[in-house]
């Protein structure tokens, strides 16, 4: 047993549907906490780095278009981001999660249960969940900084940076 964490979205058809319930409910069976979460509003930049190991795929295009939630339009072109931290969290959260197509995925899963193949050919499947302890801590690092997770899981250091910011008027 290993203790793990692990990136967790919530996909824009996840969150068209109003599934966001319904996922936590079922990713809460597992028994993990929670040590991340954020809405996140995917710019193209993100979207190809999330999944730039996919970039030569013929369907990558539209994935990219789908993490954005640009077929789907104000207010649900976004996703819900979180980072999971438990024993053996991968594994148990991708099964949780169900197979990559969702019409092969085990019907009870989340992407089984909740999950389609558009007419395009894009896989809809709600969630995305990291597969393996590498890609997890590059996902992890691409989502979050490390101020947005109340545990220090990765090490850090400190930079001064001299940026404008925006705070509340
Ligand atoms: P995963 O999400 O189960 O880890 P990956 O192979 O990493 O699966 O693919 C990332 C995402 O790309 C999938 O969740 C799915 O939305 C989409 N995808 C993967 N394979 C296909 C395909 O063959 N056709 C259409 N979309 C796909
Ligand atoms: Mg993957």
């Amino acid at each position: 047993m290993a203790l793990e964490q692990l990136l967790i979205l919530i996909k824009p058809d996840g969150v068209k549907k109003s599934l966001t319930g319904n996922i936590l409910t079922k990713l809460s069976e597992a028994r993990m906490v929670i040590i991340g979460a954020k809405a996140v509003k995917v710019s193209a930049e993100l979207a190809q780095k999330h999944y730039f190991q996919l970039k030569d795929k013929p369907f990558f295009a539209e994935l990219s278009d789908y993490i954005q939630g640009k077929i789907y339009g104000e207010p649900w072109d976004r996703v819900l981001a979180f980072v999971y931290q438990g024993e053996d969290a991968i594994a148990r959260m991708r099964k949780i999660a169900g197979a990559t197509n969702p019409e092969e995925a085990d019907p009870v899963s989340i992407r089984g249960a909740y999950g389609r193949i558009t007419t395009k050919g894009v896989y809809e499947n709600v969630v995305h969940c990291s597969s393996d302890v590498k890609e997890a801590e590059r996902e992890i690092k691409l989502w979050f900084k490390p101020d947005e997770l109340v545990k220090e899981i990765y090490p850090t250091k400190k930079v001064k940076e001299i940026k404008e910011d925006r705070v509340w008027a």
